[in-house]
């Protein structure tokens, strides 16, 4: 059986090592062109033609469009998914026998889009547990900081706290008050080693969901930064829904606390499974009953803790223009 398909390189047992330890690894020159241009025909189609979820998503700010989910809707993410070589590199880098597809994100800020991305750690709000979960960072165009290229706390998937969820989107219902606050990255960076790189079409991150990450806005003039995320699960995962946990709208067979199953979740890895691929067949997009049932919770939830308000139960983060960066951070700063 051909597929996915092997990819052009597998990782080093270096490059495992840096996920290992600093929860982050860029992979250069990874992705060959065809699966590059499907990406970049999946983002295209998705910016000019929005789902429901994404406009709800991207209506904050003008020029940052996120939207999820993409693929069950778009045929050539879909086969980027099913056929293209990112399992192989999941399954190495989650060291699982299974490779699920747990879903995948699109994140464009257009030309002079002064919107950071706050420091966030993603599991805090999705609603699965477990250590063999990794995401794909995919960026379609050159980027570096100054152009919104992402930024990671070294090591902090290590750290004990969960953080308070700070979605890019600054969705209010995902925010469980349980939770840390999570620090000042940027007003404290003698306390913390930051990694970032210069990217060019063809290199990708890899990343474990409790790394600390996040980007400064767009400062570019003339340069889109798109990329797409894609996230994948392993053996160990379970599904853990809560209220205050990222709400999945498309149909599955996972039970509270069992294993994901279904063809919200597909497995890729080590062997498709035809029910599945089926069930992608048939056309499905969310109910509006659901869509509005989440915008409602929201509401409440912003409502509850007062964002928007004086007050605001986010606590503040610094971002300031990336290029007057304190010499602190030159001193910490590793470019592997
Ligand atoms: O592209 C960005 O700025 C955010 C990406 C991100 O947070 C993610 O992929 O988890």
């Amino acid at each position: 059986m051909g597929y996915p398909a092997t990819p052009v390189r597998r990782l080093t047992p270096q490059e495992l090592q840096r996920y290992d330890e600093d929860g982050v690894v860029m992979l250069r020159g990874a992705i060959d062109r065809n699966w590059l241009e499907m990406v970049e025909e999946g983002l295209e189609q998705a910016r000019s033609d929005p789902s429901m979820i994404g406009r709800f998503m991207s209506r904050k700010v003008e020029g940052y469009k996120m939207d999820i989910f993409l693929w069950k809707r778009l045929d050539v993410l879909r086969d980027l998914i099913y056929y293209g070589p990112f399992a192989h590199w999941a399954r190495d880098l989650m060291r699982s026998e299974e490779v699920r597809f747990f879903y995948d994100q699109m994140f464009v800020k257009e030309p002079g889009t002064d919107a950071p991305t706050p420091w966030h750690q993603d599991l805090s709000f999705w609603p699965i547990r477990g250590e063999q979960i990794t995401s794909f960072w995919i960026p379609l165009d050159p980027v570096n900081k100054d152009n919104s290229g992402l930024l990671y706390v070294k090591g902090s998937h290590k750290w004990p706290q969960r953080f308070k969820a700070l979605s890019p989107d600054y969705v209010a219902a995902i925010i469980d008050e349980e939770m840390d606050d999570i620090p000042d990255i940027n007003a404290n960076l003698d306390k913390y080693e930051l990694l970032h790189w210069d990217m060019e079409p063809g290199d990708f991150l890899a990343f474990h969901p409790l790394t600390l990450h996040g980007s400064y806005g767009n400062l570019s003039r003339t340069r889109r930064r798109r990329a797409l995320a894609l996230r994948w699960t392993g053996d160990d995962v379970t599904y853990q829904p809560t209220a205050k946990r990222m709400p999945v709208h498309f149909r599955h067979d996972s039970q509270i606390g069992g294993p994901l199953r279904g063809g919200a979740f597909p497995i890729i890895l080590p062997h498709h499974d035809p029910a599945e691929r089926l069930q992608r067949a048939q056309p499905e997009s969310p109910s509006s009953c659901k869509l509005v049932g989440s915008a409602l919770h929201n509401a409440v939830s912003a409502a509850r803790l007062g964002l928007g308000g004086t007050s605001s139960a986010i606590p503040r983060q610094t971002w300031g223009d990336p290029r007057a960066q304190p010499s602190a951070e030159r001193r910490q700063e590793r470019q592997p």
